[in-house]
């Protein structure tokens, strides 16, 4: 492979243990490691990892599970085997297709699959790891794909996520940081980031979602829930959303994002970024209903990096894996300042090539011919800029 050098003045940090490619939903399940393994086939062929710092982080451990999480779910979640988890609560044997969600939210979106709690410490292991080497100041930004699964709650699975990394990797940066902001692009509400963080000022949650409260998952994270009511709540307006329709395209998102994170930055004054790069809002996923390309997905990731602050970056959904490793891939590249300087044709050996082939062997594929028209109208994204607006006047000063 051909290799890239070092970004000048800046440090970058990707971190990855291949172990997390072992696990395995279900058949049926849209979540896929492959995705994962593609990703990596895609920055390795690059040689994009000369560029960086690279670790394969050790898993986490219990206690540092604990740090969020219950401990009787984090032992829960140790134990659970899809050969014992009738025996250990027979209340789960019921309904047609398995379990109801009644202990701890399994159920059909969190299946017990073997291997669930390696596979959980791995990944939350790896954004423990990179939020380590931002407060160390080993790294300037930080990147783990195999993270961000942003439903876990205290005590309960919930949208394919189990453990919390996000959460944790929070609370591994506050305790160097003054101010976190975090920032969700995946097409769902990051709601179970935004629910640990609900009631302090020092962390600022701003999810971009699809919102519809009957339909589309979770249903929450309308524009006017922006954190607790009470007055004396440190939490009070610390928490944006930005509800969108079907089919919002590159242009509007751009628009949209720079409109919000800009003022948001600038108001809240953070001194570290987690950015949740989710890439089920690209076009063409499985389960999202957006229209981004992946330069589209991109930008928000360049613009987040020139503010020039400490930065972590986690993955997230994304369910049309060879448009996922292509989306991290050149976020990868914008990352390391390389994205100017790579072939957006696909190295010509690389393994795993040929699941690119439907849309050409092209990083930058049209996922905008899609059968998404924009709902999302011009009053809608003025609407939402105007309230954020006038939301952050409440912060300042
Ligand atoms: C098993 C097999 C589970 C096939 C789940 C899509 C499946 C889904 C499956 C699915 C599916 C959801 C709900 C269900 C409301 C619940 C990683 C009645 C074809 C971060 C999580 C979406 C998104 C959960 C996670 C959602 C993330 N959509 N096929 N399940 N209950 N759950 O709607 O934000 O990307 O779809
Ligand atoms: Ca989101
Ligand atoms: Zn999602």
């Amino acid at each position: 492979a051909n290799s890239i050098s070092r970004p000048k003045g800046y440090r970058v940090s990707w971190h990855y243990n291949p172990a997390v490619e072992n696990h395995h939903f279900g058949q049926t399940h849209p979540m896929k490691p492959w995705r994962l393994t593609l990703t990596k086939s895609l920055v390795l062929s690059y040689g994009m990892h000369t560029a960086m710092d690279t670790y394969i982080p050790r898993a986490a451990t219990k206690e540092e599970l604990a740090e969020f999480h219950k401990d009787s779910y984090v032992d829960f979640l140790s134990v659970a085997t899809p050969q014992n988890i009738y025996e250990m609560y027979p209340e789960l044997a019921a309904g047609p297709t398995g379990y109801s969600s009644a202990i701890f939210g399994v159920g059909d979106d969190c299946p017990i699959f073997d291997g669930l709690f390696a596979f959980c410490a791995t990944y939350t292991g790896a954004s423990i790891d990179a939020a380590r080497k931002l407060c160390n100041k080993q790294s300037d930004i930080a990147i783990n794909w195999s993270g961000g699964l942003h439903h876990a709650k205290k005590a309960e699975a919930s949208g394919f996520c189990y453990v919390n990394d996000i959460v944790l990797a929070i609370l591994q940066l506050l305790r160097h940081h003054p101010r976190v902001l975090y920032i969700d692009i995946d097409v769902h509400h990051g709601d179970g980031v935004e629910q640990a963080f609900w009631s302090t000022d020092r962390v600022m949650c701003v999810s971009f979602h699809k919102y519809d409260r009957e339909v589309f998952f979770p249903g929450t994270g309308p524009l006017e829930s922006t954190g607790p009511i009470h007055p004396d709540n440190p939490g009070k307006n610390y928490t944006i959303n930005v509800p969108l329709n079907d089919g919002i395209d590159d242009e509007g998102y751009a628009y949209l994002f720079q409109n919000v994170v800009e003022p948001t930055i600038k108001t809240f004054n953070p001194t570290a970024i987690v950015l949740q790069c989710g890439a089920d809002s690209l076009g063409h996923d499985r389960l999202g209903c957006f229209n981004l390309n992946i330069r589209g997905h991109g930008n928000c990731v360049s613009f987040v990096k020139s503010f020039g602050l400490p930065m972590l970056v986690v993955g997230g959904g994304g369910y049309t894996p060879r448009n996922v490793a292509r989306a991290w891939a050149h976020e990868t590249s914008i990352l390391i300042g390389a994205d100017k300087t790579l072939n957006p044709d696909l190295p010509e050996f690389m393994p795993h090539r040929e699941a690119f082939r439907r849309e050409g062997f092209t990083l930058f594929p049209n996922l905008s011919a899609w059968k998404k028209d924009n709902m999302n109208t011009r009053a809608d994204v003025e609407k939402i800029i105007r309230h954020v607006r006038e939301q952050l006047a409440y912060i300042r000063g």
